[in-house]
């Protein structure tokens, strides 16, 4: 195990354009019409470009779950051993409807959706993804929210015996995250499940993750085996491990800069175009339908 934790690496394979990806990039283009996702933001050619979804094999190969070692081609190669199904998933704090669910149980009938996001992590490079999910606030909905609840907490499964990570204490084990409950509720948060329509692989956080696009990635926690409804705001890991360097809100913001790297740019892993180099949008490009969560608040003192 190394401890290269958003710290600059040498460049690897995972750093070449995908063969084919351009042909798909043109053909998908080619689909996107006045109004689409990316000119319905207004953005220029080149970032609709950008938008593209990335492939799967990019999607499913570099990834962050440190939980199986801390490269990102790790995850891919030893996740695979993670029991998925059956899957705990143990709901308490403020609701109507505590209990260790089933997670199909938990689920019941919410249908799922496609939602094709940006994803921003905050070590500066970036992904199309999509998504099959559905929105957390009907989760929440199905559980009861009591009133006195102001946040929304959330835990990874610990497993010693698949995820080598866990029995070294470079992280306070189990990985945990938490939001705001307006943030929790927002219609963009979402439980992904799936990516290209397929079950969500258990790199990616198999069998249910967190998605919140308009932060940094870290926030976006995978296979979920805790939901807590509290009235203070929880320990997330990374704010907890690193405070001058990782905030609670991680909100997506070009204007303030890591301490050891700019905010502004990033890298689209999988995309030759330009460098691969985009400029960073402020909440990530979800601004007209979040920065009003934030009013008033400084975003460089809750970053
Ligand atoms: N449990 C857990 N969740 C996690 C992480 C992790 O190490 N452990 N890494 C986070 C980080 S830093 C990022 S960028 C995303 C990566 O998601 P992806 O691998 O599906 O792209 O997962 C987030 N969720
Ligand atoms: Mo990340």
């Amino acid at each position: 195990m190394t401890r290269s934790h958003h710290s600059p690496r040498p460049l690897t394979r995972a750093d070449v354009t995908p063969e084919g990806l351009w042909l798909n990039r043109r053909r998908l283009i080619a689909g996107l019409g006045a109004g689409s996702i990316a000119g319905g933001m207004g953005l220029g050619a080149w970032a609709q470009e950008a938008l593209v979804p990335n492939e799967w094999d990019a999607i499913t190969s570099y990834n962050n779950f440190y939980e199986f070692g801390t490269d990102k081609s790790d995850p891919v190669q030893n996740a695979g051993d993670m029991v998925t199904s059956p899957w705990k998933v143990t709901v308490d704090g403020l609701v109507d409807n505590p209990g260790d669910y089933d997670l199909a149980d938990l689920i019941g009938d919410i249908p799922t959706e496609e939602r094709i996001y940006r994803f921003r992590c905050v070590e500066a490079w970036s992904m199309v993804i999509p998504w099959n999910g559905f929105e957390l606030n009907k989760l929440l909905a199905k559980v009861g929210v009591k009133a006195d609840a102001k946040f929304v907490a959330f835990e990874t499964a610990v497993l010693p015996d698949v995820m080598e990570g866990v029995n070294y204490p470079f992280l306070d084990w189990p990985y945990r995250e938490g939001l705001r409950l307006d943030e929790a509720m927002h219609p963009l948060t979402i439980m992904a499940t799936g990516i290209y329509g397929r079950p969500i692989p258990n790199q990616n956080g198999a069998p249910m993750r967190l998605v919140v696009p308009w932060k940094y990635g870290f926030k976006s926690i995978k296979s979920i085996v805790r939901i807590s409804l509290v009235e203070e705001q929880p320990y997330a890991t990374w704010q907890a491990t690193n405070p001058r360097e990782y905030g609670f809100y991680s909100n997506v913001n070009p204007e303030v800069d890591h301490p050891r790297w700019s905010q502004a740019t990033e890298r689209v892993v999988g995309s030759g175009l330009f460098g691969g180099r985009i400029d960073t949008l402020p909440f990530n490009g979800y601004a007209d339908q979040v920065a009003s969560l934030y009013d008033g608040m400084d975003l460089r003192e809750n970053f």
